[in-house]
């Protein structure tokens, strides 16, 4: 630039003196032998813990990531929701911004924290997500706008207090938890033929135990409408729906004898301690992040008589929202606020799988300083997850942005993307009949040579400065029942723009729009960068069935749902179901976003730099 060259030294000074130093974290992933839940098993811990270490920025900074692989197998680690803006190289996919780690490697991720609120790192290599590698990202905000504030109160000594709370706030890493390693469980999906939707445990920041629930009672908590999918079976000791449930399994050949016996159907029950927070009533307000970094349960959360002030969604102020309970699926991060004005107790952190896959909840203590431990308060959650008739369960489709935005009115192109299974219970597409085969990791990244795979069904392309349509087309039929997919993009936001039942008859939206305008929203759509869940179905009453019911319309017949995105962000960006197996089960794509502008890649990120060629094993 001309103008710094002018300036230069000046500039240089001070620049230095303004620029912060650069933020640098080290993951060391090793596999060693934990139980989170009170059952041993090998799993993946960061600096010896999982979840791995917070880390926590400052909007602004410049981060630096070294992972370094002590794992015996490949890896590769993803900063969740982080835009990576003109740092595509930084994003952490195998086989699209980068080579797998080899054991015994490292690659170092650089990026600019151009966003504020919460996100997650996790795993991006086959299901490694579902043996730990995971942990939260905090950007702290450079300023908190008033009006965030305003919403909740203009007491002096709260709004102090609840600046306090936003800055230093309490991270919760939502999981669940299987006993079989993620490549034991693919080894076993594959051979039976049957889609893994069976978890052991639920846990917070790592910890839980196992529970098991009579499963008549357990069949008592669907509601009537639903029975019917459960074709006459109760669900299994585990709480799952038994593996011949053929709505959730299809009804292709299946090999029974190669599941043990664990993985569905036997339970042993566990004691080990559950997480407790410990909160200062004279703190006044705390806020309490929530990560959703399940597998494969969607889980409702609630805090025995403590409303839920929404206001970040997916690293996005909104208009506050005071719920009693809000539903998290695989990806997504809430952050509520809590006013910390009750009689000091120890009262119940719940969490319950709102899917019909599972009835499993787990637990967790919030605990007021020298409170009183038998003053424990009532859940507005039951153990299915079903909230109490006058609970408040967040509604998505209310959530407004507390600035407003909105898409542009048209798009420049619009892809239509079939998603669906591939006659195996475990094999899913997002476009298409074509799975994204795991195989697919190990191939040349796309970033160096995006015309590799020009002609696959498996890659869109996409032009800078663009305004981009998805339209999802969920198939389904009588016979075959499909949950809802949390799907995440990378690097970007998408507007939700709508979404319905029935089958997408039209090319476009704005064809679409002519014959059933109430099912969009151009005016202010949610915006969500991770995933996005919108239909809420009605049983009766007040009461709301969330979430994995959104299956209900691929029971029925097929779903749709429409997206909106502008390319500002050239390079190459997956998008996919965040439900791990659904993942590694193929049900992804990759999108060449702005190809017409495609980056300059750094030499230590292109085949011969440091990290690129030198992460292959020697
Ligand atoms: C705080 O004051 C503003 C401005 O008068 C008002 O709009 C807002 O509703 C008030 N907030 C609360 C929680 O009462
Ligand atoms: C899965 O875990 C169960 C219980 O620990 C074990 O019996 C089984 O062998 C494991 N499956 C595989 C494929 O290793
Ligand atoms: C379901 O469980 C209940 C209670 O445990 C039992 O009475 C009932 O017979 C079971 N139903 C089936 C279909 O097994
Ligand atoms: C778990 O429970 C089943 C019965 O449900 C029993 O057969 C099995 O041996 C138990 N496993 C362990 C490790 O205790
Ligand atoms: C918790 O709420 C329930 C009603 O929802 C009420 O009966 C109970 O007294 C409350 N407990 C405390 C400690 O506030
Ligand atoms: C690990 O990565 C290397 C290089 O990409 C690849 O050749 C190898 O097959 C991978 N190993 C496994 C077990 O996937
Ligand atoms: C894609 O198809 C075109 C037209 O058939 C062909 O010229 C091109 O070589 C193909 N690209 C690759 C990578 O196979
Ligand atoms: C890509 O498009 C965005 C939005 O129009 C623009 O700000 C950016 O400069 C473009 N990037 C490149 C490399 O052309
Ligand atoms: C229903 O969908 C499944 C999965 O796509 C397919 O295998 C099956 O043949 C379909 N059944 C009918 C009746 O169309
Ligand atoms: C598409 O057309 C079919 C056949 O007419 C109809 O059943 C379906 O409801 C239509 N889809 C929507 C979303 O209206
Ligand atoms: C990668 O490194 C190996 C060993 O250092 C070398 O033999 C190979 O040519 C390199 N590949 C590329 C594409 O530079
Ligand atoms: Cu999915």
């Amino acid at each position: 630039m001309k103008w710094s060259f002018l300036f230069c030294c000046g500039l240089a000074a001070a620049s230095a003196l303004n620029k912060p130093p650069i933020k640098k974290f080290e993951l060391d992933l090793t596999w060693s032998s934990r139980a989170p839940d009170g059952v041993e098993r090998k799993q993946i811990l960061v600096n010896g813990q999982s979840p791995g270490p917070p880390l926590i920025i400052d909007e602004g900074d410049e981060v630096e990531v070294t992972v370094n692989n002590f794992l015996p197998f490949n890896t590769t680690v993803h900063y969740h929701g982080i835009e990576q803006q003109g740092t595509s190289w930084s994003d952490g996919v195998p086989g699209v911004s980068q080579k797998l780690i080899a054991p015994g490697r490292k690659f170092v991720s650089k990026f600019t924290a151009t966003q504020y609120g919460t996100y997650w790192y996790h795993s991006h290599s086959r299901g490694q997500n579902m043996d730990g590698l995971y942990g939260a990202i905090y950007i702290r905000p450079r300023e908190i706008p008033e009006s965030l504030v305003n919403a909740i109160s203009n007491d002096s000594l709260a709004r102090s207090q609840i600046q306090k709370a936003f800055q230093d706030p309490q991270l919760l890493m939502i999981s669940d938890w299987f006993h079989n390693t993620s490549e034991e469980l693919r080894q076993i999906s594959l051979s039976a033929n049957i889609d893994t939707l069976c978890v052991d445990s639920i846990l917070i920041n790592g910890k839980g135990r196992v529970r098991c629930v009579d499963p008549g009672y357990l069949t008592s908590l669907v509601p009537p409408p639903l029975s019917p999918l459960l074709q006459g079976q109760n669900f299994t000791a585990k709480g799952c729906l038994p593996t011949h449930n053929t709505f959730a399994q299809m009804t292709s050949t299946h090999h029974f004898n190669k599941l043990p016996p664990s993985l569905f159907d036997q339970c042993n029950a566990t004691n080990t301690p559950e997480e407790e927070i410990k909160v200062d009533p004279h703190d006044g307000w705390m806020s309490l992040n929530l990560i959703g970094a399940a597998s494969i349960s969607t889980l409702t959360f609630s805090l025995n008589n403590h409303s839920l002030w929404v206001y970040e969604v997916d690293g996005q102020y909104i208009v506050p929202t005071k719920v009693d309970a809000l539903t998290l699926t695989n990806g997504p991060r809430y952050s509520v606020l809590v006013e910390l004005n009750n009689k000091p107790g120890d009262y119940r952190m719940t969490l319950a799988n709102a899917g019909l896959n599972q009835k499993i909840a787990g637990y967790g203590v919030f605990s007021y300083i020298n409170g009183d431990p038998s003053v424990v308060g009532t859940s507005s959650l039951n153990y299915g997850g079903v909230p109490s008739p006058h609970a408040i369960l967040l509604d998505e489709n209310t959530v407004k942005p507390l600035i407003p935005n909105a898409p542009a009115a048209k798009a420049d192109s619009t892809f239509l993307l079939k998603i669906g299974r591939i006659e195996k219970a475990w094999k899913w597409y997002l476009n298409g009949d074509h799975s994204y085969d795991l195989s697919l990791e190990t191939e040349k990244p796309l970033l160096w040579d995006y015309q590799s795979r020009e002609n696959s069904s498996l890659v869109i392309t996409t032009k800078n400065g663009t305004w981009v349509d998805i339209i999802f087309d969920v198939t389904g039929n009588k016979t075959t029942l499909q949950p809802g997919h949390p799907i995440h993009k990378h690097s970007n936001m998408v507007y939700v723009l709508g979404a319905g039942s029935g089958k997408f008859n039209w090319t476009t939206v704005e064809e679409a729009r002519k014959d059933i305008p109430d099912m969009f929203n151009l005016v202010d759509p949610p915006k969500r960068g991770v995933s996005f869940q919108l239909w809420k179905h009605q049983s009766g009453g007040s009461q709301v069935i969330p979430d994995t019911f959104t299956t209900l319309p691929a029971l029925k017949g097929p779903s749709w749902m429409a997206v909106r995105y502008h390319v500002q962000n050239p390079g190459p960006f997956l998008i996919h179901c965040h439900i791990d197996p659904h993942l590694t089960g193929g049900m992804a794509l990759a999108m060449l976003d702005g190809i017409d502008a495609w980056p300059e890649i750094p030499e230590q990120y292109g085949p011969t730099g440091e990290w690129g060629n030198a992460t292959e094993r020697q």
